[in-house]
């Protein structure tokens, strides 16, 4: 998959991967990127034989923020007219379970990116912030938004009203990291728990992270009422019938994904 110049993508059995691979600018988030993340995100989401995405940066950085150099010189205008906060929505809103695997500096938008994805393993060495403050501006890319629903509006506020960093085990701490790691072990670990994740039937996966989005986004009534409809509409799966199936005659379930 030679189309990208900013990220290495490649599949391996049922798992997807995006590497960022900027190392000048520590992956830094420029336009290019986020139009090659999006699209390789997309292109995995309408793959059946993909089950689960893992994004990933480098030892030193998942990625730095958003590219300062680039929008150094921006008006509001063009910042409002730039796409890349369309990228990023086609990227929070595929189907698949993403995990991000973050290992160093995820700042900024890097901390954001993350937090789009639906679970953050996190290496020992990680860094999580969002020092825009410090840049004379605001968090642009969801940052806002997200990290008061991870860890609360208490915790979230310090952060981005001081830009203070902190490390894995706070982030861990504060809910906002599901796992830390040791560095070395983070990409094993990642790869196992998408494993684990794609050998799960794909229309079961996605019904879980539609009803997981939900509750990020509405009332508990209307979340409730997505939830009892995603249940429903996977009695019509075939998946369903095999899982089922499969525990009652004590085998493991072979899924179709459908
Ligand atoms: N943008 C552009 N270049 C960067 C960035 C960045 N965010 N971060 C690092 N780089 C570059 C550096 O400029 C440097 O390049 P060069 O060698 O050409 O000078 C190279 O990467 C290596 O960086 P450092 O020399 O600074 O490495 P250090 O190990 O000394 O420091 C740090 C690492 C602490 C991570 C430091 O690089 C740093 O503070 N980076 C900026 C962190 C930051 O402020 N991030 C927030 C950016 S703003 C943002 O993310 C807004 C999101 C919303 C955008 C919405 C629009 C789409």
């Amino acid at each position: 998959m030679s189309e990208y110049e900013t990220i290495i993508v490649e599949q391996q059995g049922r798992v997807g991967w995006i590497t960022l691979n900027r190392p000048e600018a520590l992956n830094a988030l420029n336009g290019q990127v986020s139009e090659e993340v999006a699209a390789a995100a997309s292109a995995f989401d309408t793959d059946d034989s993909v089950g689960a995405i893992v994004v990933t940066g480098s030892e030193k950085a998942f990625a730095a923020g958003a590219d300062i150099k680039e929008m150094e010189s921006k008006t509001g205008a063009e910042m409002l007219d730039t796409d890349h906060f369309g990228a990023w929505t086609r990227f929070a809103a595929v189907k698949t379970p993403v995990i991000a695997a973050v290992s160093g500096y995820a700042l900024g938008g890097g901390c954001e990116l993350a937090m789009m994805c639906d679970i953050i393993l996190a290496a020992d060495t990680a860094t999580f912030g969002q020092p825009e403050i410090n840049l004379g501006v605001v968090p642009g890319m969801g940052g806002t938004q997200r990290l008061i629903r991870a860890v609360g509006y208490y915790k979230a506020a310090e952060l981005i009203l001081s830009g203070r960093l902190i490390k894995a085990d706070e982030a861990e701490r504060i809910g906002l990291v599901s796992r830390v790691v040791p560095a070395a072990d983070l990409l094993p670990e990642a790869t196992s728990l998408a494993e684990t994740i794609a050998s799960k039937s794909l229309p079961s996966l996605y019904a879980a992270k539609a009803t997981l989005d939900a509750a990020m986004e509405t009332t508990l009534e209307a979340g409730l009422d997505v939830e009892k409809r995603q249940f429903a509409a996977l009695f019509d799966t075939a998946d369903q019938k095999e899982g089922m199936a499969a525990f009652r005659e004590k085998r493991p379930p072979h899924f179709q994904h459908r």
